[in-house]
């Protein structure tokens, strides 16, 4: 049976249950109190964290994975504080989160209440929506417009901030504010009465009955028939076509596996970042690895699918300018940013995909002795790799040890990085296993999002084989949430790439300014602290002990027990010269 609906929290956890939430990341606070135990007397679990940024990282992933927005509750004031980087990265990454926070009791917001600030100025330039809530019988509409609001267009965070005074039962609230307010018999005392009176009057208006929870379909935005027919001609005229395919073109998450036998169907060489990576799993022919932007400029017909023309694109540049850029974006500025492309398909990037299969298997095109021509700069670029894991010193050479992990990790891996030089050392050589089994920060570049991403990741894909692949400055961000994983069961890996120190900045500040300060680290014991919260701690000194470490972790693991693997690297100059900005 349904647990009764006899207050503001319960509300919210029938709205919640009634979108198919089944976790809530949170850290406690007396101000959302109600919120989580009406939650988990309607089955959902409550994963309770260390690090407020982590329980909405851990919701991050969520919605990534699932394409359902995924829920992290926190307490008014700090605990609302402290989720701002991550949030800020589920905004920039167009994750659709839904963050619900506490707030002081309504009548004494502005009053100098504990933890009581204004809310609003802080979180809305990081959310599609901030929604504050005056009574309670907005609480459930609310939840049923967050879910529709993150999800629809580009997606993105959606916060409700939840006063604790609408969260608990009348009677008790009545109470309380009959205590507030005394039983004077002055004139400005009996005002007062008078004012709690109809406040909370207006708080519980029309409230009595709850109807039940809204579901609000919202449609994938589609691009326009026109550009869709003028992408297929575009590729049907070109010579080397090549294909881009980014993060956003995975929105409908449900959608992976027909958007992967779509690409496979074009048969144009294609580029995979961000949350799209492994989309054609291990072993496509068309998907290229390596030499990007050689191939982006030798290609006379570009499709950007869910990639904007940022940074990664050295702002478009990579593109040449006779190239046909056809740019399919669900954010019209977006599509633009930097570069206007030739044509632009405004709506979801993966439906465009699948939808320009059919005009171009009319026009029948193969482009073998292009693909063969990316193919192999793709598979020299390998070889060198293959030739820089070679050299051994007195540790662990990063690139070998990552090979040695691709060659281990399961079929059902899902891999989460978290970090600088060691992380994107991973990006090359580690290849996802399946669509969504990558997760990593995107344009935010946030270190710290390592132990939340696998926690939702663990929990949204039961039976995956979760890695963190850390850097050991990175891994001091979420290193605590070892706690979390022991006490709730979730058995991620961890890999700490220790070259003692934050490399990736030291690499070009020691180049450019010949000093090291405040990029120098030590080989820090990692595995220790993983261990003193009860997980598997394993150290690796040399190469030779590699693959025994990585059989020991996967065996502990499916045995139910988080490891922490803190691996000593060598150093490399595989990263030497790359630098973002
Ligand atoms: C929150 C945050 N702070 C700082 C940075 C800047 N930053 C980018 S890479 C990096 C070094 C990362 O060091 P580590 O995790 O040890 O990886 P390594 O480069 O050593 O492999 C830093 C500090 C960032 N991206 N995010
Ligand atoms: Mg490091």
């Amino acid at each position: 049976m349904e647990p009764m609906v006899t207050h503001g929290g319960e509300r919210v956890a029938a709205a919640l249950a009634a979108h198919g939430v089944r976790y809530v990341f949170t850290l406690c606070g007396g101000h959302i109190s109600p919120i989580l135990t009406a939650a988990r007397a309607r089955g959902m679990r409550i994963i309770d964290v260390r690090d407020e940024a982590t329980a909405v990282f851990a919701a991050d992933a969520v919605a990534r994975l699932t394409g359902v927005p995924g829920v992290a509750a926190v307490t008014a004031g700090p605990g609302i504080s402290n989720t701002i980087t991550a949030l800020k990265n589920a905004q920039l990454a167009q994750s659709p989160v839904i963050l619900l926070g506490g707030a002081a009791p309504t009548a004494l917001q502005g009053r100098g209440a504990l933890q009581d600030i204004d809310q609003r100025p802080l979180v809305a330039p990081h959310v599609k929506l901030f929604r504050k809530i005056r009574r309670v019988r907005d609480l459930g509409p609310a939840v049923e417009e967050a879910f529709a609001v993150a999800r629809a267009g580009v997606p993105g965070p959606v916060f409700i901030e939840c006063p604790v005074d609408l969260l608990y039962d009348e009677a008790s609230i009545r109470q309380w504010y009959a205590a507030a307010a005394g039983k004077g018999r002055s004139i400005p005392e009996r005002l007062l009465r008078f004012y709690l009176n109809r406040h909370v009057a207006k708080m519980f208006a029309g409230g009595a009955g709850s109807a039940p929870p809204q579901l609000r379909e919202v449609a994938a935005p589609a691009a326009a028939a026109a550009s869709v027919a003028a992408a297929g001609a575009a590729l049907a005229r070109a010579e080397r076509p090549l294909l881009v395919i980014g993060s956003q073109a995975l929105a409908l998450a449900a959608a992976a596996p027909r958007i992967a036998a779509a690409v496979e169907q074009l048969g144009i060489p294609v580029y995979l970042s961000g949350m799209a990576r492994g989309l054609l799993g291990r072993d496509s022919a068309l998907q290229m690895r390596h030499q990007r932007r050689a191939a982006l400029r030798e290609s006379d017909c570009v499709v950007l699918a869910g990639v904007p023309c940022d940074f990664r694109l050295d702002y478009g540049r990579h593109v040449r300018r006779s190239a046909t850029l056809i740019a399919a974006n669900r954010s019209a500025r977006q599509a633009r940013m930097n570069r206007r492309p030739d044509i632009a398909a405004i709506g979801d990037a993966g439906l465009f995909l699948e939808r320009l299969v059919a005009p171009l298997a009319q026009a029948g095109r193969r482009w073998s002795s292009w693909i063969e021509e990316v193919r192999t700069r793709d598979l020299k670029r390998e070889t060198e790799i293959e030739a820089q894991a070679r050299p051994q010193n007195a540790h662990v050479n990063p690139l070998a040890f990552l090979r040695a992990l691709e060659q281990e990790a399961g079929e059902n891996a899902l891999m989460v990085a978290d970090g600088g030089d060691f992380a994107a050392a991973a990006s090359y050589i580690l290849h996802p296993r399946s669509p969504l089994s990558w997760l990593d920060p995107g344009v935010f570049g946030t270190l710290g999002v390592g132990a939340g991403f696998a926690l939702g990741a663990a929990l949204s894909r039961p039976g995956s084989e979760v890695w963190i692949i850390y850097g050991d400055g990175a891994c001091g961000y979420s290193l605590i949430e070892f706690d979390t994983f022991v006490r709730h069961g979730v058995p991620v890996i961890a890999v700490v790439g220790n070259d003692a120190g934050w490399t990736q900045i030291a690499r070009e500040q020691v180049k450019m300014l010949h000093d090291d300060v405040g990029t120098v680290l030590a080989r820090t014991a990692y595995h220790e602290v993983a261990a003193g919260f009860g997980a598997e701690g394993i150290l690796v000194t040399t190469t030779a002990e590699v693959p025994a470490a990585l059989a020991q972790a996967r065996a502990a693991a499916r045995a139910g027990k988080p490891v922490l693997i803190n691996v000593w690297l060598d150093k490399t100059d595989f990263r030497e010269g790359s630098i973002s900005m």
